[in-house]
């Protein structure tokens, strides 16, 4: 493919090229059942928070309903999403995570 030396297209594309990615924030969702501290390991194994940061989103989430695990660009919010459901999943926790553009 034949790429333009047009300045107006070559200006749009240096533009876009510089441009930060989207963000999306990956966001946990409070449930009935499963347990505190497996929420705790999943938000330290995943998310990369020490112990305490990790309760407090936790407590965050099962307060509230919903909590912010972390800002990431499009392919590794949905990375951390799938990761999340396939270890809940492993463990029968019914635990999810979502993303939203921030
Ligand atoms: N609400 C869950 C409980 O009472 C704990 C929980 C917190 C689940 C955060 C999901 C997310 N065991």
């Amino acid at each position: 493919m034949t790429l333009s030396n047009d300045p107006s297209v070559v200006l749009e594309r240096v533009e876009a090229a510089l441009k930060p990615p989207p963000m999306y924030k990956v966001l946990m969702l409070n449930d009935d059942f499963t347990p505190m501290d497996f929420v705790v390991e999943v938000l330290q194994k995943f998310f990369a928070m020490g112990l305490e940061k990790a309760t407090e989103v936790m407590l965050q989430v099962h307060h509230e309903g919903r909590g912010v695990c972390g800002l990431f660009p499009r392919d590794i919010a949905l990375t951390k999403v799938e990761q999340v459901s396939v270890f809940a999943r492993q463990h029968q926790h019914p635990l999810q995570c979502v993303m939203e553009e921030a």
